[in-house]
Parts: structure tokens; C-alpha cells; sequence
């Protein structure tokens, strides 16, 4: 932006503020909170205009070399490995801690919501360049026979709990694949001893009508995933059923979600076969997954909540658009958190061009 631009910016701001009465309210709502409007979009790998009206949120991962917080294999593991990616282990039998790990901390996402009486709908745009990806074959095996969500490779997790769950523990995981295959699913009964069960669209026991194992296929059509110039975006249509659906389906409500990213370098290995009961199986000892890759996690989880229409410029969500929203979003951009308001130019990014046209949007209004 040029000087006189940025100046033009800075008098309008002066100028819109100065013309609206500044109204302070005591009940704004909760800058922490994913707001998520109400709308169907088209499931096409491609963000709809009406996500920039939700609320989104800009995932972090911090630079770390603790293994607790990102796991991580191969040559991205934060243990010695042998040449095929395996963790060896020292004289007393446990592995050799490196004190790092060889992997750049390149990528980046954004994940945006809609919601409607049925689905809850979530598109993730990641920067990740470097390509890693399964062949299909091996990628079928790891689902129907390894019975693993773990295909690994390049693809995105969301790890999803509500009230009721969390005091037992539970959540419903949803997995995603970049290059477009396969969305699955694991319930987590008890995710604290990693105590899993398939989810069985047959019961009520899962949150989101997303089958698990080797009926994955019968989640074709809930998503879909493209790729763009740095990365790539995958977009999907998550049913709601069971009795979340009566319970929490409505506006007002909130749920929890916690999102990770798996990054594989291109060239990834194989990991060995994990399964026990098809010999040396179809890939001589090796198995539908990759050795070399890091799950990025975000550790905190965001609180989402299912809002009825509201407009792009209400940034404050109280039915109105004026002064208190410019504030609301300069409020916004100056904390920088990882949870943003309406990106109201749509560009993906929230700044001081937002603030702009949102003084443009009030100004033709
Ligand atoms: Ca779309
Ligand atoms: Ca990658
Ligand atoms: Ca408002
Ligand atoms: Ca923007």
C-alpha cells in the first residue's frame, strides 16, 4: 500500500468514526468464539464467498523440538532413525532423543465454516508445497486392511467434541486426504487411553453421519478437495444425526474443535505393515503408510458456535452495523489471535484492507 494510500485509509477511519455515535456495550460476544453463519454452500474444494461471513481461524503451531506436542517419524522424527526412517534405540533400550527435528515448519491453514438444519460444513485451506501422497492401492489397504485412519500423507484431522462428550471423554475425529480419495472417521470413546471404535452410522453414538473402516466409500460426495498455487483446500459436508442432532443442532450452541495437519515431504517411504494377518502382505513388509511426515497439532481447541444470519459487517453480532463494529474489528486485527471475525474483503487475510472496505460497504449503504 502506498503512503497516500495508507494515509486515505487513516482520514476515512477518522472520518466514518467520527460520524457514527460511539455506543460502548457491556455484552460483546466472546473474542475466543468461532461464530459460524447459517448458509448451504457447494461442496466443489472451492471456499464459497459466504464462508468469509463466518468467523474462521488462523491454526498456529509453534516452533518446537518436543516430541509431546508434534508427532513426527522418519526424517522428521525427533529420534535417531536408521536408513529407513525407523527410531533406533540406545544401549539402555529406548530411543536416542536428537534434540530436533529436521522438518521447516512450512505449513500454514485457515479453516472456515458454514452451517445449515442438516450439516455443519468446513473448508481448510493449507500452504503446504511439498507433495506427498499414497499410492490408491496402498491407500485402500490401510483403510480396509491395516484399519487405519492414518493413511498417512498429506491431510487434515478434526477432532470434534460437545458438552455431554467431554465428561466422558469422547470425541468423533474426521479424516481427510489431499489428494481427494477418502474421508473417514474414528469415535474416540475414551481419548485419554486412545480407546477407539469404528463409527457405525447404524447407532447414535456418533455426532457427524461420517462411516468409519471399509464403508468409506460410502462417504463419497460429503467432500472434496482441490489444489491451489501454494497448497491446497479441502472442503466438506459433515451430517449431523443421533441425538446431537435434537440436542445441539441449533443456534445458540457450541461445540469444540481441535484441528491437525499431517505434512509428508514428496519422496516420503513407506512405513512397515501393520497389519498381522496377510503374511508379508501385497507390498513386501511395507504398508499403506508413510515413515516420513509430522502431524502439526493445534493445541487449543476452538470453541464453535452455530449463529443464525447474521451480516458480513455486524462484526460484534448484535443485528446492526455502526461504529462499534469498526472498533470491534480493529479490536480484531490489532490482537491478532488465531480466531478472526468476517474476512470482509474475502482475500483470506484480515488487516487494515478490511477495515477499508468495510468503511466502503457503510459508505454506499
Ligand atoms: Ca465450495
Ligand atoms: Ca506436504
Ligand atoms: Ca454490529
Ligand atoms: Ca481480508
Amino acid at each position: 500500500m502506498s503512503v497516500k494510500k495508507f494515509l486515505s485509509a487513516f482520514t476515512a477511519v477518522l472520518m466514518i468514526t467520527a460520524s457514527f455515535p460511539l455506543v460502548l456495550s457491556a455484552e460483546e460476544p466472546e473474542t475466543d468464539t468461532v461464530y459460524i453463519n447459517k448458509h448451504t454452500p457447494i461442496i466443489d474444494g472451492n471456499i464459497d464467498s459466504e464462508y468469509y461471513s463466518s468467523f474462521h481461524i488462523e491454526h498456529r503451531w509453534l516452533k518446537s523440538d518436543d516430541p509431546s506436542l508434534f508427532w513426527a517419524s522418519g526424517k522428521f522424527s525427533f529420534y535417531e532413525t536408521d536408513e529407513k526412517g525407523f527410531n533406533i534405540t540406545g544401549e539402555d533400550g529406548s530411543y536416542i532423543y536428537k534434540g530436533y527435528t529436521d522438518y521447516k515448519w512450512d505449513c500454514k491453514a485457515s479453516s472456515y465454516y458454514l452451517w445449515d438444519d442438516d450439516n455443519l460444513y468446513v473448508a481448510v485451506k493449507v500452504t503446504d508445497d511439498d507433495y506427498g501422497c499414497v499410492d490408491a492401492d496402498r491407500l485402500q489397504y490401510a483403510i480396509t486392511c491395516e484399519n487405519t485412519l492414518q493413511c498417512q500423507q498429506d491431510s487434515i484431522f478434526l477432532d470434534f467434541s460437545f458438552d455431554t462428550w467431554k465428561k466422558e471423554n469422547k470425541s468423533q475425529t474426521i479424516w481427510a486426504e489431499r489428494a481427494g480419495r477418502a474421508l473417514t472417521s474414528l469415535l474416540y470413546i475414551d481419548r485419554l487411553y486412545n480407546f477407539v471404535e469404528l463409527a457405525d452410522p447404524e447407532t447414535e453414538n456418533i455426532f457427524f453421519d461420517i462411516h468409519s473402516g471399509w464403508v468409506f466409500e460410502d462417504n463419497d460426495g460429503y467432500f472434496a478437495a482441490s489444489e491451489t498455487s501454494d497448497g491446497y483446500i479441502i472442503e466438506m459436508q459433515l451430517p449431523v444425526i443421533g441425538k446431537a442432532k435434537s440436542e445441539i443442532w441449533k443456534d445458540g450452541e457450541e461445540f469444540d474443535l481441535q484441528l491437525s495437519i499431517m505434512d509428508s515431504p514428496e519422496n516420503a517411504r513407506y512405513d512397515k505393515k501393520h497389519s498381522l494377518d496377510d503374511g508379508e502382505g501385497p507390498f513386501h513388509g511395507e504398508g499403506g503408510s508413510f515413515i516420513d511426515l509430522i502431524l502439526l497439532h493445534d493445541q487449543t481447541a476452538y470453541k464453535l458456535s452455530l449463529s443464525n444470519n447474521f451480516e458480513k459487517d455486524d462484526i460484534n453480532l448484535d443485528g446492526e452495523v455502526n461504529s462499534k463494529d469498526l472498533v470491534r474489528l480493529m479490536k480484531y486485527i490489532a490482537a491478532d489471535s488465531s480466531v478472526k471475525p468476517q474476512d470482509i474483503n474475502g482475500d483470506g487475510k484480515l488487516n487494515s484492507k478490511d477495515l477499508v472496505t468495510f468503511m466502503k460497504h457503510v459508505a454506499e449503504s
